[in-house]
């Protein structure tokens, strides 16, 4: 699946604590109908055998719309599941050893200061997640970063960058000289009772 820096406009990255009326399945499909460009699949809890049958079914779903799939963390199911990618943090395992086991596949790295971002660039990361940038409750271990402080990350940084972290539609305007690539969203996306028109504003506000 292709990817380059127009796919991080719109990433939707999941959270199965808000499909409480709606199967996450039925979730993505609308975050995909309303025209999300990446999806994560994040399971914090979710046993492995059943994260990695989810991750084949969620990918047959996102290839259906021409939208790739990575994987929160999990290098044995975004293997097994042959997912387009996998997403890291800075606790998480090694770029040198993912690209090893999971060659020729997207790799997403979050980083919270230049520090970490210039490093994971050089290690081969192919996109930055960068946050929190605002307040969130969906991640409670991460501090916001002001604007000033994407921006110092983007302008030294080549990849593409996507910014996370309480991002919604009523602040996305704030966001727009940060030099990112597109924005990541959770709740704002997926605690919406209609994700697919939700979808469609966040898009409108990223014109
Ligand atoms: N990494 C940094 S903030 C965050 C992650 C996974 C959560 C963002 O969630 P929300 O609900 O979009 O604020
Ligand atoms: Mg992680």
């Amino acid at each position: 699946m292709k990817f380059d820096r127009k796919c991080l406009k719109l990433y939707a990255v999941t959270d199965r604590r808000w499909s409480i009326n709606q199967t996450l399945y039925t979730q993505i499909e609308q975050a995909l109908k309303g025209g999300v460009t990446l999806v994560q699949l994040r399971e914090k809890d979710l046993d492995e055998e059943e994260f990695i049958k989810e991750a084949m079914d969620i990918k047959k779903l996102c290839h259906q719309y021409n939208v790739p799939l990575i994987i929160n963390d999990n290098l044995k199911v975004a293997i097994e599941s042959q997912a387009d990618g996998i997403h890291i943090g800075q606790d998480d395992i090694e770029i040198e050893i993912v690209k090893k086991r999971f060659p020729h596949k997207i790799i997403g790295v979050t980083a919270h200061n230049l520090k970490e971002a210039m490093e994971a660039q050089d290690k081969g990361a192919d996109y930055l997640g960068i946050g929190a940038v605002f307040p969130t409750s969906t991640k409670t271990n991460t501090t916001p970063l002001s604007i000033e402080g994407i921006k110092e990350i983007t302008s030294h940084i080549s990849i593409p960058c996507v910014a996370i972290g309480g991002i919604e539609k009523s602040n996305i305007n704030l966001l727009k000289d940060s030099g990112i690539d597109g924005v990541a969203v959770v709740s704002a996306i997926f605690k919406s009772d209609n994700i697919e028109n939700t979808v469609k504003e966040l898009l409108e506000e990223l014109r």
